[in-house]
């Protein structure tokens, strides 16, 4: 408990211009120098986005559909949170360099801060992004439940935060961006989190064609029912139930929360929806990309 007291609800420190965990920003220089190699498959997001949901798919892909092969292990082993780094409770560079490959690594980190190792090795990226409003709420409620995090405040002063990019791993509007971006230079797979939900297997034929895999009708039908949100919530080594409770309290809120397109609406005042569409526009004016505030 003491030791958690000196771990947990710590303030964000600067990395490079990005507010990160403490313990990270600490460990930088394992983060900064992570070996990725040309097999590894890197599922790369905002916080809050759909890496869980992506992560499963991809594990069901790499064991040709069998459950019981995804059921042998949580997703956070499954698939490492690389840059993740506290005390005595993870590690993910550490993880990953024991782990066979081909790997499996999921990362927050905007385009900048990846390790330029991931760039030099060529590997396949995949990028999920979800609607600034959803992830705002979704990751409200992250906060509230994980405790690496710092407090969130009330629901008002936690979206001014977001706003400004005074959140765990920076602006969203950055991370979207930049990522979209990079997408020119380097084989990325660009998904939505909006478009997953609309047409789950649509956006499971873009995965596996990109991972050149083939997979019989059977096996997409399976992998769809697997990794359907019902499923997936009841799902010991999907839903994070397996984390110790001092750093993961789902009797705050469930990781596995609500899984659907535009429940910001049911959090948004009216006067917090024009203000938050006004800076929206301001931040995204350059941009191509495109968001679905719902489906
Ligand atoms: S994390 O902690 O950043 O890695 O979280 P992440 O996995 O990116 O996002 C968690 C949100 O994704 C929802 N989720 C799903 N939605 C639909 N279908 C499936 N299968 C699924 N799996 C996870 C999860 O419920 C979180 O969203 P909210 O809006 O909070 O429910």
């Amino acid at each position: 408990m003491e030791l958690n007291e000196n771990i947990l609800r710590r303030q964000l420190v600067d990395v490079h211009g990005v507010p990160l965990f403490w313990s990270i920003a600490e460990e930088w220089a394992q983060v900064e120098t992570f070996q990725a190699k040309q097999d590894d498959l890197l599922i790369a997001t905002y916080p809050k986005s759909g890496t869980t949901w992506v992560s499963e798919i991809v594990d069901m892909l790499y064991n040709d559909g069998d459950v019981e092969k995804c059921k042998r292990d949580t997703i956070f082993n499954r698939v490492p949170f690389m840059e993740l780094i506290i005390p005595g409770k993870a590690n993910g560079v550490a993880q990953l360099i024991k782990m066979p490959s081909p790997r499996l690594v999921k990362t927050h980190l905007p385009v900048q801060l990846l390790p330029k190792t991931f760039w030099e090795s060529g590997c396949k990226i995949i990028y999920v992004a979800r609607n600034a409003k959803d992830v705002a709420v979704s990751y409200y409620y992250f906060y509230q439940m994980a405790k690496m995090h710092p407090e969130p405040g009330t629901w008002d002063e936690f979206l001014e935060k977001f706003v400004a990019g005074e959140v765990a791993f920076g602006s969203w509007y950055d991370h979207v961006k930049g990522w979209w971006e990079k997408k020119k230079s380097h084989p990325i797979l660009y998904l939505f989190y909006e478009d997953m939900k609309e047409d789950p297997k649509r956006e499971l034929e873009k995965v596996t064609q990109f991972l050149g895999k083939e997979v019989s009708e059977e096996v997409v039908d399976r992998i769809l029912h697997h990794t359907s949100f019902q499923e997936m919530q009841k799902n010991p080594t999907s839903n994070y139930k397996m984390m110790p409770t001092s750093d993961m309290d789902h009797s705050v809120s469930p990781f596995m929360r609500k899984g659907i397109a535009g429940d910001w609406k049911n959090h948004f005042t009216v006067a917090q929806n024009e203000r938050f569409d006004e800076e929206y526009a301001e931040k995204m004016k350059e941009s191509t990309l495109l968001f679905r505030m719902e489906i």
